[in-house]
């Protein structure tokens, strides 16, 4: 399929999805996240595929935001499907399969945060600035950032990120917690297929059993996550991976997964 405002690779079983229109600092439009769901439900069923990187073009940002000069004069009936098309690309993303992890490169406000927050997995430059902007333009966040950010970092810091509208650089995101490694801007790239690699050495019915768990659990009372996990634990003695992974184990040889 042809992406007029993503580009879209694959090498060594990860998928690199790099949002691209970086003269609005990649900003997101309503054809933009079209894009990405189209990206993201090919990717979901590419058997090629294990990871996917989600990144920005350009070395400025990440995403700057939802599209601003896109969103001012939108009708309401076309700001409602804007607000549930992203709606919906966010929660592909969060409830895919496969695991997502963001690179982020440099801004990431408002929408840009939120798509980030809907990854599995933050990377971010030293050049990245996180933040949720909305309050300053006469909206509250609406791709999640009022949900995710306080899960991510404790309701007491998210509620002051949003209600003050400042930003905040990498090294403070990582001592929040709301990314998980800092990097020079030069090496994330590789640190983020770095980290892609190693998981697609592992199990990937595994993996994405694993994700199912954590995610599907984070939003359960802890009885219903418990026997989640207990049930997904227990179907992994139905795959072929269980008996090559523990029989690797016991005969001292890399295991040879097949589970796709
Ligand atoms: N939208 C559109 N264009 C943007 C943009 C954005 N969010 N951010 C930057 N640009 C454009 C600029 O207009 C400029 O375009 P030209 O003038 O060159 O044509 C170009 O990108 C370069 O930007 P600057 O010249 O401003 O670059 P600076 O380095 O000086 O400043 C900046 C960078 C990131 C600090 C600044 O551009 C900025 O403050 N941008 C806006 C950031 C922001 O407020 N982002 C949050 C947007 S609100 C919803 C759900 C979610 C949302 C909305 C609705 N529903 C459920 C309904 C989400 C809302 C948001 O994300």
């Amino acid at each position: 399929m042809a992406y007029e405002n993503i580009l879209l690779e694959i090498e060594d079983r990860t998928a690199l999805l790099s949002i691209n229109r970086p003269n609005a600092l990649n900003a997101l439009n309503a054809d933009t996240l079209l894009d990405i769901k189209n990206a993201v439900l090919a990717i979901a069923e590419d058997p090629n595929v294990d990871v996917l990187i989600i990144t920005g073009v350009g070395n400025k940002a990440f995403v700057a935001g939802a599209d601003i000069a896109y969103m001012q004069k939108l009708p309401a009936m076309q700001a409602r499907a804007f607000a549930i098309l992203g709606q919906e690309v966010f929660r592909l993303i969060e409830t895919m399969d496969k695991p997502v992890i963001a690179a982020v490169n440099g801004f990431a406000l408002g929408g840009g945060c939120e798509l980030s927050m809907a990854c599995d997995i933050r990377l971010a430059s030293d050049k990245a600035l996180f933040g949720q902007p909305e309050v300053g333009l006469g909206i509250t966040p609406g791709y999640g950032g009022t949900q995710r950010l306080p899960r991510l970092i404790g309701e007491g810091r998210a509620k002051e990120l949003i209600y003050s509208a400042i930003n905040i650089n990498a090294d403070e995101a990582y001592r929040v917690g709301l990314v998980n490694h800092v990097y020079p801007a030069e090496s994330l790239m590789a640190e983020a297929k770095k980290l892609a690699k190693i998981i697609s050495g592992k199990a990937p019915l595994a993996v994405r059993l694993s994700k199912n768990q954590v995610t599907r659990g984070m939003q359960a009372d802890i009885d219903t996550a418990m026997a989640i996990e207990a049930d997904l634990f227990g179907l992994c003695f139905a795959t072929e991976d269980q008996k090559e992974g523990m029989a690797a184990f016991v005969e001292k040889r890399k295991a040879d997964f097949k589970c796709k």
